[in-house]
């Protein structure tokens, strides 16, 4: 059985970012004795003549897309991506034999619409390492399940979630915009914010990798590709039960200090913590304060004030470590005073960037879908593959558009909306300059060296 697994994302801001679950799939197929081969559509130029030659070349029995995102969830520019996913398969179809089977984590969030719309055979929700496995070996015999959707039911433990194959085709592709790589330390969401679809993707419980096998993956990225800059792509870095102390531990044992940035919640973080993180290379941190008043963070279902934000913030300020803050205006509970007291609590974080969204993107299985019907602000069995966004009917949009626009206006720190800066950071990263790049905002931070290119490493 020949397996040939496709990335479908064509999004390409804040930068292009290279297909780590794709990468954990063909992991898995491989120690699984399985001949495997990654493709991605954006490397291939967003051409389907491109990925056709590449059909007629492998040949393969089963073709694998991974479907990473729905849309770019803003309201103020609307991007949508499953267009792209349709063709694909149409491609595919026309153009071979193989079974189709379609995963990712946009896939996971709205599988029935999105395996009905693209005429894909089969899709895998959730983790896809076991059920790829078992899919195509079951395949060999001629054996099909009897569902088109396939759920992973028990979570893989994490010792035994795989490190990614990176592809180094792809690599060479994802490291020329910003140089940035992905890693995933551990998977589980224990939060429970009402508009997140994490713990439904992850499941609610931690479940850490290997810290050593975490550190020879940086070390690979580091050292072999040449990455400059590693993105931890947890949900939260830094967990409750402290496993990414483990992470950082194994790093400072090995000596290493690679450049890295991560999702934070703003809880737990002290100087002993920070110092840590500095030492092993923190660059960025980007932190999930997602609402800036206590009303609406209480409604999000957050377990922090507006307080912890600001400590939070100071905290990796005084370690010099950038800041960034991502928040949505409109949240359940958002009234008029709670729009004036965000932006003026928003203004008071010192040396820190604050990227500004407007509305929630309601995803099925979300307690905000509930909120959103019960509120009017939407009818039951809407399609929300169209994106449909929650702002609380107690305020207005265009007054919010407008005081958002008034509030920010002039500071550079604060992004509204939040797309504003992708074309000079995409820019920036055609000129060779690596990382998030949003951390050039903040005054004071040493000039960056442009990144030597691959090649030349
Ligand atoms: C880290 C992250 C980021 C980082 C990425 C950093 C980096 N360098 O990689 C940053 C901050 C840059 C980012 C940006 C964006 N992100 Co983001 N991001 C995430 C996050 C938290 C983790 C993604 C990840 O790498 N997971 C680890 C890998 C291993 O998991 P995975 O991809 O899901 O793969 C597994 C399964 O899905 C499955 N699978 C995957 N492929 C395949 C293929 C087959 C055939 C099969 C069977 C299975 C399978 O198996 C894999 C292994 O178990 C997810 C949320 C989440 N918890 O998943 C959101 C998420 C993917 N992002 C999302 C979005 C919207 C975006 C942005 C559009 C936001 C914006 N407006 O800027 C951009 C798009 C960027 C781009 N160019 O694509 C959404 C997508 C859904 C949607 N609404 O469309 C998510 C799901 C969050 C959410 N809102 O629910 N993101």
């Amino acid at each position: 059985m020949k397996v040939l697994l496709i990335s479908s994302n064509i999004a390409n801001t804040p930068y292009t970012i290279y297909p780590l679950g794709m990468s954990m799939v063909a992991s898995a197929l491989k120690n699984s004795g399985v001949d495997v081969e990654q493709r991605d559509y954006l490397k291939s130029e967003k051409s389907l003549d491109i990925l056709n030659e590449e059909l007629k070349k492998i040949k393969p029995d089963i073709v694998g897309i991974s479907i990473r995102n729905i849309d770019n969830v803003n309201l103020m520019n609307e991007q949508r991506y499953i267009g792209a996913v349709i063709d694909i398969v149409k491609m595919i179809k026309e153009n071979s034999k193989a079974i189709v089977i379609l995963g990712g984590s946009a896939f996971s969030i709205m599988p029935d619409i999105i395996l009905n719309k693209s005429g894909a055979d089969y899709g895998i929700v959730g983790e896809g390492e076991e059920l790829m496995v078992e899919f195509t070996k079951n395949a060999e015999k001629s054996i099909f399940p009897n569902e088109k959707c396939l759920y992973s039911k028990t979570p893989i433990n994490g010792l035994k979630i795989p490190s990614a194959l990176y592809d180094s085709e792809l690599m060479k592709f994802y490291l020329q915009s910003g140089n940035v790589a992905a890693i995933q330390t551990k998977r589980g969401c224990p939060f429970k914010c009402v508009y997140c679809s994490y713990p439904m993707l992850e499941g609610l419980n931690i479940r850490a990798r290997d810290p050593k096998a975490v550190v020879d993956d940086i070390q690979i990225l580091n050292e072999h590709y040449g990455a400059k800059l590693i993105f931890f792509t947890d949900s939260v870095f830094n967990d409750s039960q402290g496993e990414y102390l483990k992470v950082l531990q194994e790093m400072k044992i090995r000596n290493i200090s690679v450049p890295w940035t991560a999702f934070f919640t703003p809880k737990g973080l002290t100087d002993e913590v920070v110092e840590l993180m500095k030492d092993t290379g923190l660059r960025a941190a980007e932190l999930g304060s997602d609402a800036p008043t206590d009303t609406t963070l209480k409604r999000l279902g957050k377990s922090f004030l507006f307080k912890d934000i600001i400590e939070s913030n100071d905290i990796f300020v005084k370690h010099g470590v950038a800041v960034a803050h991502y928040y949505m205006f409109g949240c359940p509970g958002e009234t008029k005073e709670t729009v004036l007291e965000g932006i003026e609590n928003i203004k008071r974080l010192k040396n820190s960037v604050s990227f500004i969204f407007m509305g929630i993107r309601i995803l099925p299985n979300t307690p905000l879908l509930k909120i959103a019907e019960n509120d009017g602000v939407i009818e039951k069995n809407t399609d929300l593959l169209e994106a449909v966004y929650y702002i609380d009917p107690l305020v207005d949009k265009e007054w919010m558009e407008e005081t958002l626009t008034k509030g920010f206006k002039g500071m550079r720190n604060c992004i509204f909306p939040p797309d504003s800066l992708d074309s000079s950071l995409q820019f920036l990263h055609k000129m060779g300059y690596s990382g998030c790049l949003w951390d050039m905002l903040l005054k004071g931070k040493e000039k960056r060296k442009r990144h030597k290119s691959y090649d030349k490493k």
